[in-house]
């Protein structure tokens, strides 16, 4: 079966949100682009050096996925919950999280947020609502749906997001955590990051519909299916859903299409897919989209030119640093473990 193209989906997706009102400034939008081109900057870094032998463990980038996690950062709060998966440092970083320091967890230094032990696949930092990434498919899902649960009881006024790919939506838990999330209208928002692969296979061959937002739908959920590249577009989505979270209104599943431009993980050698589909989808990703949209509006190329020379400057800087980074002290290796 061929899989459908971005572009194909995207004019339902933008019919979807039809009747927003967002338009945001340019200066938003610039600030927009330098949190997007810094996170692509550290995990492009970070793919040098897995390949140089640096990095531990397994690695996932979100390299084209930079919009979801912008758009979702400038629409809500700090003190609002968020679950990911194990592809989860744009999060992370769109946050708030200060890059040298994910760059130092990613590497096991004594300075991650996690002193090294977390590593790429378990970003958390409570003080930025970052309740932790998950390396099993779907299981943060049920996790932000309690957190959504804890607030309601409490009577915070907080919202709970959780983000996961297309291929998560074949576990059983992600259906039981919908329908309760929708009987009980909790504040939770439930993000897919539909890039349209699972590991190496096509959702083509692993889905028995092809809008999968279509399936919250069935629980009676508000549901949309956005441009996912379109960071103004995600933000004014996420904006909506936190608004109807926060008035009781309960949760929205929101599909944001996108494209991972870089392999499922580093060392992927990518055997499953054509360098003429990368290549393609070059022109709707994230940072190209926006560029484009900020030249339309009247930004000169000049002022984008700047801030990616700023922010090379101070990954870089970042790198290095984190390279020369202390190691953590043996006697650590026995803290903060547990057993059960
Ligand atoms: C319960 C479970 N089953 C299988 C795996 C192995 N696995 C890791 S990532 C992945 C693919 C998930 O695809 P998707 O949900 O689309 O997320 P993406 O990696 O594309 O962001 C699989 C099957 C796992 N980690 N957990
Ligand atoms: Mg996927």
């Amino acid at each position: 079966m061929a899989e459908p193209s971005l572009k194909a989906s995207v004019p339902s997706a933008k019919a979807a949100v039809a009747g927003s009102t967002y338009a945001l400034p340019n200066e938003q939008l610039l600030a927009m682009y330098r949190m997007m081109f810094l996170i692509r900057r550290v995990e492009e870094s970070l793919l040098e050096l897995a390949e140089s032998g640096k990095i531990g463990g397994a690695m996932h980038t979100a390299i084209g996925h930079e919009g979801a996690a912008v758009g979702m950062a400038a629409a809500l709060r700090r003190d609002d919950y968020l679950t990911c998966t194990y592809r989860g440092h744009h999060h992370s970083l769109a946050r708030g999280m200060d890059a040298k320091r994910a760059i130092c967890e990613v590497l096991g230094k004594a300075d991650g947020f996690a002193r090294g032990k977390g590593g790429s696949m378990h970003f958390l930092d409570p003080s930025l609502g970052l309740m932790g990434a998950n390396g099993i498919v779907g299981a943060q899902v049920p996790h932000a749906a309690g957190m959504a649960l804890a607030a309601k009881i409490r009577g915070e006024d907080k919202v709970a997001i959780t983000f996961f790919g297309d291929g998560a939506l074949y576990q059983g838990l992600m259906h039981e955590t919908f329908n309760m999330a929708q009987k009980w209208k909790l504040p939770v928002i439930f993000y897919c990051e539909n890039n349209r692969y699972s590991e190496m296979t096509p959702i083509a061959r692993t889905s028995s519909v092809s809008d999968i937002y279509m399936f919250a739908r069935a629980y009676g959920m508000e549901s949309v299916q956005i441009d996912g590249n379109d960071v103004e577009v995600v933000y004014d989505t996420v904006r909506q859903a936190a608004a109807r979270a926060r008035a009781g209104e309960g949760p929205t599943f929101i599909e944001g299409i996108t494209y991972r431009l870089a392999g499922h993980m580093a060392g992927d050698l990518e055997t499953y897919r054509s360098a003429e589909e990368i290549n393609m989808q070059r022109a709707y990703e994230p940072l190209a989209q926006l560029a484009q949209k900020l030249l339309e509006r009247g930004v000169e190329q000049v002022a984008l030119d700047r801030i990616r020379a700023e922010v090379e400057e101070e990954v870089q800087a970042d790198v290095q640093a984190a390279l020369a980074a202390p190691w953590p002290d043996t006697a650590e290796a026995y803290t903060d473990v547990y057993k059960v």
